[in-house]
């Protein structure tokens, strides 16, 4: 039986563990990269393992969230991060290159190539035939010293593409259409992989929107093969030579499958508050709106760029919309300023922002009070866009730029004849916002330069013996990153300090959590299914860690959230019997004997006995050989660092 690409790229990746579906494989990883939000934590933690220069083939460090600077924090950050790149081997993207998808696409990303990321939508490199996955900052600090990076061996879903997107339909619509179809947790433990007839039709920036946005599927990654389409849009970058043809074997046999006839697709938006809660624009048209935002890693590509100012061209935005448009990457705005297309822009009114992450993160731009703002972002979480009851609808780039001009939100379709948008035989290349580190030689003479906001990782301490402790939060189904740990443009500056940031923890569910949390010593955190969907940020498990929460429980959890919890220190527990749920109340005490015991056992099934009501209930604690000692050793950094000793 033939494999599939993503298999044949873990194949020849795997490292440790047998090649066998549902087992835990360790890879090789190639390439990785971080961004600052996640950054200063990631690099702190590499500082802890005290490894001297990086062992993968590229390692990059990119400034694209934290940009907004209206204090000393971010700046320091960034210096922060610019002397650890420097020193220990690690290419530099200054503030100002672009967003980290963006542009490790155009200048890093490699076909067949391995890459984590410390940012969830690191995926988007699977547009070129990368295995692309997004993973906790303490993941990436250990791929980054040679170690393996561990996965559950995933299902693989073969997305057939066939057919051609009719005029004014975008990437952003297909993604759309797959996530009506499986929801934000139907990728749990999946990687999606495209194939078939309809791959060839769409451009590189097209692939990487879908795979970018395979994120909120909660997939493991996605991607497409690598083909003549790859091939052109690495010559165009300069960077031919790194291509090669990668594509599943003809006889390869997927897990699940889904068809998508692109070109039965129309104009699709994500409503408030989950990237699911998919209608047609059809429906939608003529809903007033307030703000239209253009931009993110999913669609700020040159080609986006393009297709906007075509429509914005000769006209003004209308007098009741605010548009903002950051594009994805110095290369993009550099481009868009030779071509005329950045004066388009300017001309109709668009408020041009950094080539950054901006208003995508809570970082500028919050919409007016019950705002009802069009994004062409990728995720539209309550709460995520500073204004907590604001509407955030997520559109394609043609569908933003069409409602701008006419105040309402529009289908692009009635746009009429679409020209064909194409991209450049050569793109503009000038990498000099990227650092290359010092020589090894030089090393010892880079000085780190850190600021007083920056603050150690939190104590751990090993798994007790029993945990007994009250339950300091219930919470319902599809808890994200953004509930537990909120980002923003006045909490992220914090992410280098945890005993601070720890402050805004759960805010948007219950500002009294991390009081009451802090004054409890040690508590139990109970929640629904799919708990600590969306971001790979691990200060949603670090800022409990500090809190004193021991255990998570709970209906089921997203991928990174749960790895970033067992890599913090924290038991990951879920139901057996999904209805117990009911049976605990904020405030219970409960007591799980023997737990130490039964981990280093290996034993899977134990009982959580709730003393406050009496009820026996069965939990899992699923770990492997190797989570099971991480989590017996108090966390990964631990473990990372007994391994490390034990190996001299
Ligand atoms: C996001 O889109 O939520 C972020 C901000 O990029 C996060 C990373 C972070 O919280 O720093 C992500 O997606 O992983
Ligand atoms: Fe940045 Fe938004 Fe992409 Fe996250 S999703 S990396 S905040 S642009």
């Amino acid at each position: 039986m033939g494999l599939t690409l993503a298999e044949k790229i873990l194949k020849a990746h795997t490292v440790d563990g047998e090649f066998r579906k549902g087992e835990e494989i360790g890879l090789k990883i190639d390439q990785t990269l971080t961004q600052d939000a996640t950054g200063t934590m990631a690099y702190i933690e590499y500082e802890a393992m005290g490894v001297d220069r990086v062992k993968t083939e590229r390692s990059v460090a990119y400034i694209d969230h934290n940009t907004l600077q209206s204090g000393f924090e971010n700046a320091d950050d960034h210096r922060f991060i610019g002397s650890e790149a420097k020193k220990h081997g690690i290419y530099f993207s200054r503030p100002g290159n672009g967003i980290c998808h963006q542009v490790h696409l155009e200048r890093f990303g490699i076909p067949g190539k391995t890459l984590i990321g410390s940012d969830s939508h690191t995926p988007t490199g699977g547009g070129i035939g990368m295995i692309a996955i997004g993973a906790g900052g303490l993941d990436v600090a250990v791929a980054m010293g040679g170690g393996a990076y561990y996965i559950t061996y995933p299902k693989i879903v073969g997305v057939k593409l066939t057919g051609k997107l009719s005029a004014w339909v975008s990437a952003k619509d297909v993604i759309l259409e797959i996530l009506r179809r499986m929801s934000v947790k139907g990728g749990v433990g999946k990687i999606i992989e495209y194939y078939g007839e309809g791959v060839k039709t769409l451009s590189v920036p097209e692939r990487a929107t879908i795979t970018n946005m395979g994120a909120e599927l909660g997939a493991t990654t996605s991607v497409f093969p690598s083909d003549d389409v790859t091939k052109g849009f690495l010559e165009a970058q300069g960077r031919g030579e790194v291509w090669t043809e990668l594509s599943a074997d003809a006889d390869a046999v997927y897990d699940e499958e889904l068809e998508i006839d692109l070109s039965k697709l129309v104009p699709l938006a994500a409503c408030p508050h989950s990237p699911d809660n998919v209608k047609t624009i059809e429906e939608l048209a003529g809903m007033k709106i307030d703000q239209v935002c253009i931009g993110s890693c999913t669609n700020s590509s040159l080609l986006d760029m393009l297709k906007v100012a075509h429509i914005l061209k000769g006209k003004t935005v209308s007098p009741s919309v605010s548009l903002a448009i950051a594009p994805g990457s110095k290369q993009v705005l550099n481009m868009l300023a030779d071509n005329g297309a950045l004066s388009t822009l300017i001309d109709s009114g668009a408020r041009i922002l950094e080539s950054a992450c901006g208003p995508c993160i809570g970082m500028g731009q919050s919409p007016n009070s019950a705002g009802i703002s069009l994004r062409t972002f990728n995720r539209n979480f309550e709460g995520r866009s500073g204004t907590k009851d604001a509407g955030i609808y997520l559109v394609s780039p043609e569908t933003a730029a069409a409602s701008a001009v006419a105040g309402v939100l529009t289908d692009p379709r009635t746009l009429g004849d679409m020209p064909e948008f194409k991209l450049p035989e050569k793109f503009t290349v000038n990498d000099n916002m990227i650092v290359p580190p010092a020589d090894e030689k030089d090393m010892d003479s880079v000085e780190i330069l850190r600021g007083p906001n920056i603050k150690a990782y939190p104590k751990t301490a090993p798994l007790a013996e029993d945990i007994e402790c009250g339950v300091s939060l219930k919470v319902g189904d599809n808890i994200t990153t953004d509930h537990i740990m909120p980002a923003g443009a006045k909490i992220l500056p914090l992410r280098s300090n945890i005993p601070e940031i720890s402050k805004h923890c759960f805010a948007v569910c219950d500002t009294q959590f991390p009081e009451r949390a802090k004054s409890m010593g040690s508590s139990i955190i109970v929640g629904g299914s799919n708990y600590g969907q969306g971001s790979s940020r691990e200060h949603a498990a670090l800022a409990p860690l500090y809190l004193g929460v021991k255990a998570v429980l709970v209906k089921s959890f997203a991928r990174i959230h749960r790895s970033n919890l067992i890599n913090a220190g924290i038991l990951p527990l879920t139901f057996v019997n999904e209805g117990d749920y009911e049976k605990i109340g904020q405030g219970d005490v409960l007591k799980i004997e023997g737990i130490r015991k039964a981990v280093s056992e290996g034993r899977a099934e134990v009982t959580v006995k709730d003393v406050t009501t009496g009820d026996e209930i069965p939990v899992l604690c699923e770990l492997t050989g190797r989570t099971r000692d991480i989590m017996l050793e108090g966390g990964l950094l631990d473990y990372t660092r007994e391994q490390m000793r034990k190996k001299g």
